[in-house]
C-alpha cells in the first residue's frame, strides 16, 4: 500500500456557523441537533478522492470563540488550504471572515481560501452577489452548503482538497 498523501485543511468562521456539522456531515454522513460546542480545536481525517490522485485530509475544525485565538494560532501551522465558513442568516458572520483571514495569514503566509455560505436550506440574509464579490476581493471561491440537507458538502471538500493538493 502506498501511503496516501496527508494534506492539512483548516475549516475556520464564527461560533455556530456550522463548521463542526459540515465536518461531521462530510465524515460520518450525519447531522446531529444536539451536540457539544467545539472546545478549543479538533480535527478528524477523511480520505477524498479526486480525479487522478487520493489524498488524505486532515480537517481542522477551529472553535470560534474569541477566547480560544490564542490556542488557534498555533493550530494554523502547516495548513495547505483554508475554509472561511459564514452562516446566510447571519450578516455579522460573513462580515468576520476578513478577520478569520487575517488571523490565518498571520500564521501561514500564503493560502489559498474558499469562502463557504452555510444554512443555505434556512431563510438568506447575504445575497450570491455580496459572497461572489468578497471571494473575488480574496481571490478565493464561493460555494453554498447546507451540513443538514448535505448540498454542497462534498464539493466543498473536494474543492478543498484540491486546493490543499495543487496549491
Ligand atoms: P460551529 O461548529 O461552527 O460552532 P455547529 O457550528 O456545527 O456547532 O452548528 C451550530 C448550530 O447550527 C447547530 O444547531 C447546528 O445544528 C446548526 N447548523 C449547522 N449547519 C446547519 C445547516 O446547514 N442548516 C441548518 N438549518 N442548521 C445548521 P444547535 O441548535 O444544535 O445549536
Ligand atoms: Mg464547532
Amino acid at each position: 500500500m502506498n501511503r496516501l498523501p496527508v494534506l492539512k485543511v483548516v475549516v475556520a468562521g464564527d461560533g455556530t456557523v456550522g463548521k463542526t456539522s459540515l465536518i461531521r456531515r462530510y465524515c460520518e454522513g450525519k447531522f446531529e441537533t444536539t451536540r457539544v460546542q467545539t472546545i478549543g480545536v479538533d480535527f478528524q481525517t477523511q480520505t477524498v478522492e479526486l480525479r487522478d490522485i487520493i489524498v488524505k485530509l486532515s480537517i481542522w475544525d477551529m472553535a470560534g470563540q474569541d477566547r480560544f485565538a490564542v490556542m488557534r494560532a498555533g493550530f494554523y501551522r502547516g495548513s495547505r488550504a483554508s475554509a472561511l465558513v459564514f452562516d446566510l442568516t447571519q450578516e455579522v458572520s460573513f462580515g468576520n471572515l476578513e478577520r478569520w483571514r487575517g488571523e490565518i495569514l498571520g500564521t501561514v503566509k500564503e493560502q489559498p481560501f474558499l469562502v463557504v455560505g452555510n444554512k443555505v436550506d434556512l431563510e438568506r440574509r447575504v445575497s450570491v452577489e455580496q459572497a461572489n464579490a468578497f471571494a473575488a476581493s480574496i481571490g478565493a471561491d464561493y460555494i453554498e452548503t447546507s451540513a443538514l440537507t448535505g448540498q454542497g458538502v462534498p464539493a466543498l471538500f473536494e474543492f478543498l482538497a484540491e486546493r490543499a493538493f495543487r496549491g
